[in-house]
């Protein structure tokens, strides 16, 4: 009886998809209140598929930088900021920055380099530029997706000029594209419990607004499993949905789960989120975002054997071989922080898909 119940609550979704109509808040929070993981997840496959989505699953060669972990911001769920008095602080110059990229492309011959700091109140917009020129000149081929929407409007509001400036500066001096991050969740109740001194969701839309209209694109991210309701989920990707009808401007969303070691949340009994959960949103967002072309299932985040799963439920891209991340080890992340492109290809084989190697903007480098 119990499956019969759950069969009829999803077959009016079911209907709604395969006449390849949009969904909205209701359809999202009965898809979220589910589990039946299966049948969430058949769907969402065949709502990619529809989409004209194929067997192929994408990876891109890069590597993680840090230019600092200062961070005026004390968000609850992050283990990786420090104050500049603390000890593990670290600010680098635009030379150490060349060096470890340097010395890791050496090694591997990455195509992007993907970069994220803390809100840092001791540097400037220069510093960053000239981060940016400094790589570009070392690695003139390596695209450089840099900063979040957060470190943006935190640097407009330092240099007391708009986003577009800001974004201006940096494309200049060599910004490719940017990351997802410092979305969070946008629903204000949650952003006061978790991020009190963040920006409001409507500054981090503007910079991906603004982003977008100037020819960058972007990423988009929510961090889950924390204080946030079903909900506040929901509302949180209908309104990425409705940013996306506006520019286009995302390739991808990645759900960030959210890793309590370290942390605030960890001191309060927070836990690390469930496989169960981790595929849920997989699927939840492939059937809402019916704009954004890829899902990533981060195996950083959920580990490459429930990333294959997921590549079965709406997910299409598993991010890359990342190398030095730093963030949610810090978080307590216990997948690692490289993979090797052999072994991103034999789990994405493996799970019946076919191995894309992809630059940044997914344009096609090698099919394995
Ligand atoms: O905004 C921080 C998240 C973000 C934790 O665009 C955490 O491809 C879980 O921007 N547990 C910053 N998540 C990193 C970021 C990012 C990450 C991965 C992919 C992309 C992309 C961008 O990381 C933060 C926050 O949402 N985060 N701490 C944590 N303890």
């Amino acid at each position: 009886m119990a499956v019969l119940d759950r069969l009829e609550t999803l077959a009016p979704i079911r209907e709604k998809v395969e006449a390849g109509e949009r969904l909205d808040f209701d359809d999202g929070l009965t898809l979220m209140e589910s589990d039946d993981l299966l049948a969430l997840g058949e769907l969402a496959d065949l709502a990619r598929r529809q989409r004209g989505g194929g067997d192929e699953v994408y990876f891109v060669q890069n590597l993680n930088l840090y230019q600092t972990n200062v961070c005026r911001v004390k968000c609850k769920f992050c283990a990786f900021a420090r104050t500049n008095k603390q000890e593990d602080a670290f600010t680098g110059t635009a030379e150490e920055l060349v060096a470890e990229a340097v010395e890791q492309y050496e090694i591997s011959k990455f195509t992007e380099i993907h970069c994220v700091n803390g809100e840092n109140p001791h540097v400037d917009l220069a510093y960053y530029a000239e981060g940016l020129r400094a790589l570009k000149q070392a690695l003139p081929d390596v695209h450089l997706k840099f900063y979040t929407a957060s470190e943006i409007h935190h640097i407009s509001k330092l240099e007391g000029c708009s986003h577009a400036e800001v974004l201006q500066v940096l494309m200049d001096a060599g910004l490719g594209s940017m990351p997802g991050g410092g979305a969070e969740i946008f629903a204000p109740r949650v952003r006061a419990l978790i991020a009190p001194g963040k920006e409001p969701a409507e500054e981090w839309f503007d910079v991906h607004d603004t982003a977008h209209r100037m020819g960058i694109t972007t990423q988009c991210t929510m961090l889950y499993g924390h204080v946030e309701t079903y909900e506040e989920r929901i509302d949180h990707m209908l309104r990425l949905r409705e940013q996306q009808d506006k520019t286009g401007g995302f390739l991808s969303f990645i759900p960030l789960a959210f890793h309590p070691e370290n942390t605030v949340f960890e001191r309060r009994g927070f836990r690390f989120t469930t496989g169960a959960d981790d595929l849920k949103v997989i699927a939840v967002a492939r059937l809402l975002l019916d704009n954004v072309p890829h899902v990533k299932a981060y195996w950083i985040m959920m580990g490459l054997p429930l990333a294959q799963i997921a590549l079965h439920m709406g997910a299409d891209d598993v991010q890359g071989t990342v190398v030095r991340e730093k963030i949610f080890q810090a978080a307590g992340a216990t997948s690692g922080t490289e993979q090797k492109i052999p072994e991103l290809v034999r789990f994405i084989r493996e799970a019946g898909r076919v191995p894309v190697q992809r630059d940044t903007l997914y344009n096609e480098l090698r099919r394995w």
